[in-house]
């Protein structure tokens, strides 16, 4: 049965706070910080827990081989000699954010009725700029089956983030639906990280109905106050778009294209007066995974913990669950060594409309799977690591090892 999948990036050995990302505050505001990666990656294998028990199908890919000494031999240096903002950038593990693995349009979407995936190229920010090799190799695996079309990244130029800045509303989910690509123009302090004619090509080769596909500009203001992504400020989830009153250029406009496109939508606007882009951004509100419950359950909304500490964002979700809204319940999760560096649940997964008998099953979480990426976690992950660390040769070979023991133990040793 077709059906909505969630699969998250598993938070890799190397995870470390560089600051490596212009216009994530979080990760400039961490710079230096010693990391937890252990803590870490348990925190992401808890939050798939969660979500399995609330009856949600899981997935989840394996961190890329890091530290990249390939990616460093491109540049004619290597891990003991390369500039330490070249070797922070190859020790990168920011591929846990899995949002920005790929684009997904549905095969409901789609003229030739497969799921179409496309390879984010990251091409904006230099740490991630290298992420879309071993992302391609895993998602051809993951998604052999015909059912899929994967394809290789859009070109450099045009910087491509993925899902963080794609959205689709549906009657469900596996009925046709509108898909909204939010783009961002450059010229700011903070980069725009997704270029229009990146998203454009994406809708082409993805085969989109052009009159259920809406191109909508990212507001400056949002880009400039933090929101590197649309998903910082917006999300959707079947006929519901939950967005904060300043995600779009042009709020009115916006509305009533969407509201045109599909005139079923629910728009829950968070008010500015009510929460500011700071306390939305700082509390990441909308980087929340908006969940269909099974049985009718209505919507959760599947959020960092670090909401229920913003008092604003509290008060307003408080309200909004006591009225008649359709966000019914709120589960606060703990993924702060994610949120450190600007990744919040909804950042770690990559939402795949699929029938999971599809899908490699080597990707499918259940319980006694997670258990076991658990105990690999348990036994290999580093407890911690300065940023003095990267330079070390011991603590190379234990990142590697740690990596090729979680492949091992899910038959993955292809992905090497
Ligand atoms: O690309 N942080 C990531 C966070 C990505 C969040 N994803 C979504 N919003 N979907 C980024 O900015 C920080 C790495 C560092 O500084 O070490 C980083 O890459």
């Amino acid at each position: 049965m077709t059906t909505e999948i969630n699969f998250d990036g598993i938070i890799g050995p190397t995870h470390n706070y560089a600051g490596l990302s212009r216009g994530n505050i979080a990760s400039a505001n961490n710079a230096g910080d010693v990391s937890q990666p252990r803590a870490a990656a348990l925190q992401g294998i808890e939050k798939m827990r969660h979500n399995l028990a609330l009856g949600l199908p899981q997935g989840f890919f394996m961190p890329l081989d890091r530290p990249d000494a390939a990616w460093l031999a491109t540049l004619a240096t290597t891990l003991d000699t390369a500039e330490p903002h070249l070797r922070a950038q190859a020790w990168s593990a920011s591929s846990m954010w899995a949002a920005n693995a790929a684009t997904v349009s549905p095969a409901a979407d789609s003229a030739d009725g497969k799921c179409h995936l496309t390879v984010a190229n990251l091409a904006t920010m230099p740490h991630r700029s290298h992420e879309w090799q071993g992302t391609l190799a895993q998602l051809r695996t993951a998604f052999a089956d015909p059912a899929f079309a994967v394809h290789p990244p859009v070109p450099a130029p045009f910087g491509d983030e993925g899902a963080a800045n794609h959205m689709r509303l549906c009657d469900g989910h596996d009925a046709p639906g509108v898909e909204i690509f939010v783009y961002g123009i450059g010229g700011g302090r903070f980069p725009a990280r997704q270029h229009l004619d990146a998203s454009k090509a994406i809708a082409r080769r993805h085969r989109l109905d052009p009159a259920r596909t809406l191109f909508i500009r990212q507001s400056d203001v949002a880009i400039q106050a933090g929101a590197f992504h649309n998903d910082v400020v917006a999300v959707a989830n079947e006929r519901v778009l939950f967005t904060h009153e300043h995600a779009f250029h042009d709020r009115t406009a916006a509305h009533a294209e969407i509201r045109a496109a599909f005139p079923a939508v629910e728009i829950v606007e968070v008010p500015a007066d009510a929460v500011d882009l700071p306390d939305a951004i700082k509390s990441y509100l909308f980087n929340a995974q908006l969940v269909s419950l099974p049985d009718g359950g209505g919507m959760g909304l599947v959020l960092p913990s670090e909401a229920r500490e913003t008092p604003a964002v509290w008060t307003w979700l408080e309200a909004h669950v006591a009225g008649n809204g359709p966000i019914r319940k709120l589960f606060p999760v703990d993924v702060r060594q994610s949120m450190a560096n600007g990744g919040g649940p909804a950042c770690l997964r990559l939402r795949v409309v699929a029938d999971p008998r599809t899908v490699d099953p080597r990707f499918i979480a259940d319980e006694n799977k997670l258990d076991r990426i658990a105990d690999v976690i348990a036994a290999h992950w580093p407890a911690t690591i300065a940023s003095g660390d990267l330079a070390s040769a011991a603590l190379v070979s234990d990142v590697r090892r740690a990596r090729n023991a979680l492949l091992d133990a899910l038959d993955l040793s292809e992905l090497a």
